[in-house]
């Protein structure tokens, strides 16, 4: 196991290492699952193991829905700018999309990595900020 540093539960190290303790550090990646003794026995002068944990079976990023609002106020022209700006669609998808969410109060603008549907989140909030609509836009776990 770890020697000399003594590393929490999670894997955080405690504070910043020095740079005499930076130049000590080996990096040992356990497969999960893996038992027993991971010391490698370098005879220990003065060698800091960081011990990290890779996945056997790496998960698939979880996906998230970006789902429109509809508003009473927000023209059907934007919403339609905005579906074929931010989400590739083209003029009768948006227009689909926009109507079904104008009728339904909700629609599915396209399913994402979190990061890249956060990112979309954003770009279309901001720009109906700078357009002065009410337009709203929102994640959800797919
Ligand atoms: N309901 C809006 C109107 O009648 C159009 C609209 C559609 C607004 C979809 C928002 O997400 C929306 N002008």
């Amino acid at each position: 196991m770890a020697r000399l540093l003594d590393i929490p539960q999670g894997g955080i190290v405690p504070g910043p290492l020095t740079a005499f303790d930076a130049a000590r550090v080996r990096i040992t990646a356990i497969d999960e699952g893996e038992k027993g003794d991971d010391d490698e026995g370098d005879g220990g002068a003065g060698q800091i193991d960081l011990v990290t944990k890779t996945r056997a079976k790496p998960k698939k990023p979880s996906q998230f829905k970006v789902l429109m609002l509809n508003d009473d106020y927000t023209p059907m022209e934007f919403v339609v700018l905005v579906l074929k700006r931010f989400f590739r669609m083209d003029m009768e998808q948006a227009t689909q999309v926009m109507l079904h969410v104008h009728q339904r109060g909700v629609g599915v603008c396209g399913i994402y990595p979190y990061e890249i549907a956060e990112t979309k989140v954003n770009q279309v909030m901001d720009f109906a900020r700078q357009n002065q609509h009410p337009l709203q836009c929102t994640l959800e776990k797919a």
